[in-house]
């Protein structure tokens, strides 16, 4: 049996809401199968998130996981590539701490690069009229130390990767902020699960920036 791990985030910086975390439900709640699929939402803490994601990992041993979070500002669906091994908090973590310039695994490697099929992702989501990109900087901040948490702890043959999403439209902070409705980020999540599932090797297409 395929188990796949979905995680989204509670809010934190002072929003009210985190659509990764909603959408995350969301998609569970929709979610017919055949694989298993589980879904959490992490606290916005360095030592919580990251303890926790270890924990369901240990537990569940998911052939894919997919953590997700909220990058305010952004208009597309991000599929993460670069995992830093670098903890800098602009701001601190709901516990209140505030780590800089210190690694997320002492000893690990500078940096991993997601294991998910992270180009035909974008495609497949884009082709449903929702948009998406490649990013190659998940931040410094807990999304990005999950990530890597995520990288260094799940089994050889298993895939790992982030997704940071939109505001959504329903919790913007202000009219004009680029947002995407909860449902189409749900919906881009599903599509992301389905294809970490299905789709052996990346697509060949670029996806690359020039800065
Ligand atoms: N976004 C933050 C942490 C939790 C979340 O949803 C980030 O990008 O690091």
């Amino acid at each position: 049996m395929t188990t796949v791990l979905l995680t989204g985030f509670e809010p934190f910086g002072g929003d009210a809401a985190n659509p990764s975390g909603e959408a995350v439900h969301l998609v569970a709640q929709r979610w017919s199968g055949p694989e298993e699929l589980v879904t959490a939402v992490l606290p916005v803490t360095f030592r919580g998130a990251a303890d926790q994601l270890k924990a369901l990992v240990a537990r569940h041993a998911p052939d894919v996981v997919i953590a997700c979070g909220l990058a305010g500002g952004r208009a597309a669906i991000g599929v993460e590539r670069v995992a830093l091994n670098l903890i800098d908090a602009r701001i601190p973590d709901n516990d209140g701490e505030q780590p800089v310039d210190v690694p997320s695994a002492p000893g690990a490697p500078t940096a991993h690069l997601s294991t998910l099929p992270v180009k035909e992702i974008v495609r497949r989501i884009a082709a449903t009229g929702v948009p998406a990109e490649v990013s190659h900087s998940a931040g410094t901040f807990v999304c990005n130390h999950v990530f890597f948490t995520a990288l260094e702890s799940v089994h050889a043959s298993a895939r790992a990767g982030f997704i940071h999403v939109p505001w959504s439209a329903e919790h913007a902070p202000s009219p004009d902020a680029p947002s995407l409705p909860l449902l189409d980020i749900a919906r881009a999540l599903a599509v992301a699960v389905r294809a970490s599932i299905d789709v052996e090797d990346d697509a060949r297409v670029t996806g690359g920036a020039i800065h």
